[in-house]
């Protein structure tokens, strides 16, 4: 990596601990993903991106500070980035995805909360990510308890607004998101000094629904015959799609699926033929958490598709592009963001329907369940979930696990003997 050292000094973040981080992930990255054989060429956009992660997109971030722009950090997928774009902010993902940050969080909150609440936490009270340190505000949600209460202990540190989201999909729901939206938009106008205009806004709702155009590019082409990418390929693609610059990602993804379209002309696949199609759903797999795919994919089979908010949650359904009056944007938002199907819903049945669809669409042999430990939203929806696909004669597996590599073992070994079954 080249040497950001000054630019992190100027963060006010914990250079030591911090090198800690850097000196592993190379490793890991490397293990993980350059290990592969037969790659797409256009992956190496993707390899600078992660080499260079805390120092090429936290650079531009700094300079669009230098020249006035606002950065807004999010955690879910139910936060509209058009509106943070449309008034000439930027939005960039938070969650964090590894273990080097749980301890930092362990510090605040209980031990009992899900690794990707205390990931979070500890980044930010650690200093140890540039991101956590650049974003001028934190847009929290009210999804799960753990993050309710998270936004409480950030908010003694960084600006954060908490959006309240309906936890039912009732006429009356989809309204309340709209207004919360509408409050967003407030909240961004008043913090940045710039409006939110019916031009401005139609413009990164199509800027917004260009990534998705593209995501969704990438996946169909994992619905092919011979897969021309991995499943661990395509997910630091999704991860990578939370924070790099939207209309350079899009670029660069349609220039990768340009490559990928290529390679199922030619019969081009990555796995050998007869390889066991997986399909993963559950919590999301936030960057760095490369380990299941990582262990699914050296046991023998090849992920597919992921219905995860780090997958299809993030990019199906466009947002209404025809819209002409900011209020009818915002309800063209509301519907479409409001279409998502996370567990802290009740009743969450789309989810249901959304798995055996894509277990279908992406033909796959079987289907894991993956839950973060203590998230008890998608840990109690599991039962549903493993029983609809059980009903539907799809194979099924429930995994419960971490950050930490305490479980890496034993997991193979489930994992091989799911594989070796269906
Ligand atoms: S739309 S999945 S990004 S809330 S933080 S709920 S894992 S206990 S992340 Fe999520 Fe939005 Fe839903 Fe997606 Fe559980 Fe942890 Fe809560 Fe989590």
């Amino acid at each position: 990596m080249a040497d950001y050292r000054k630019m992190w000094e100027s963060l006010g973040m914990d250079l030591e601990t911090h090198d800690q981080l850097c000196e592993v992930l190379p490793q890991a990255f490397g293990d993980v993903f350059l290990s592969q054989e037969n790659r797409p060429e256009a992956m190496d956009y993707y390899n600078f991106v992660i080499a260079e992660i805390h120092g090429v997109r936290p650079q531009e971030l700094i300079k669009a500070q230098e020249e006035g722009k606002k950065v807004f950090g999010t955690f879910c997928v139910y936060v509209p980035d058009e509106l943070i774009f449309a008034a000439n902010a930027i939005a960039t993902g938070l969650c964090g995805g590894s273990q080097f940050w749980v301890p930092g969080g362990e510090k605040v909150l209980p031990t009992n909360t899900c690794p990707l609440i205390k990931a979070s936490v500890g980044a930010r009270l650690d200093r140890t990510c540039p991101f956590f340190r650049i974003a001028d505000m934190y847009i929290g949600e009210t999804t799960c308890d753990g993050k309710k209460k998270a936004w409480e202990i950030l908010g003694e540190d960084v600006p954060v607004h908490v959006m309240d989201l309906p936890q039912m999909k009732r006429e009356k729901d989809i309204k309340a998101w709209a207004e919360e939206i509408k409050e967003l938009k407030k909240v961004i106008e008043e913090f940045t000094g710039n409006k939110v205009t019916a031009e401005s806004l139609n413009e990164s709702i199509k800027l917004i629904n260009n990534k998705r155009k593209a995501l969704s590019r990438l996946y169909e082409c994992r619905k092919a015959d011979k897969v021309p990418i991995s499943g661990r390929d395509a997910l630091v693609i999704s991860q990578i799609a939370f924070y790099d610059d939207p209309a350079r990602f899009t670029q660069m993804t349609n220039k990768l699926c340009d490559e990928l379209e290529q390679r199922i002309k030619d019969g081009v696949s990555v796995v050998k033929e007869g390889t066991k199609r997986i399909l993963l759903t559950g919590t999301p797999l936030a960057v760095p958490n490369w380990k299941l795919h990582n262990i699914i994919e050296t046991s023998g089979a090849v992920v597919v598709c992921e219905e995860m908010c780090t997958g299809t949650r993030y990019f199906e359904n466009l947002v209404d592009e025809t819209k002409t009056t900011v209020d009818e944007q915002i309800d063209a938002l509301a519907n479409r963001y409001m279409g998502i199907n996370c567990a802290c819903f009740t009743p969450n049945t789309g989810r249901i329907d959304d798995i055996i669809r894509l277990a279908k669409e992406y033909k796959v042999d079987g289907v894991i369940d993956v839950n973060l430990k203590f998230c008890s939203l998608y840990d109690v929806e599991g039962y549903t979930v493993e029983r609809a696909l059980k009903e539907a004669g799809i194979p099924v597996m429930g995994i419960e696990t971490d950050y930490t590599d305490n479980d890496a073992e034993q997991l193979r070994t489930r994992i091989g003997a799911f594989i070796e079954m269906i």
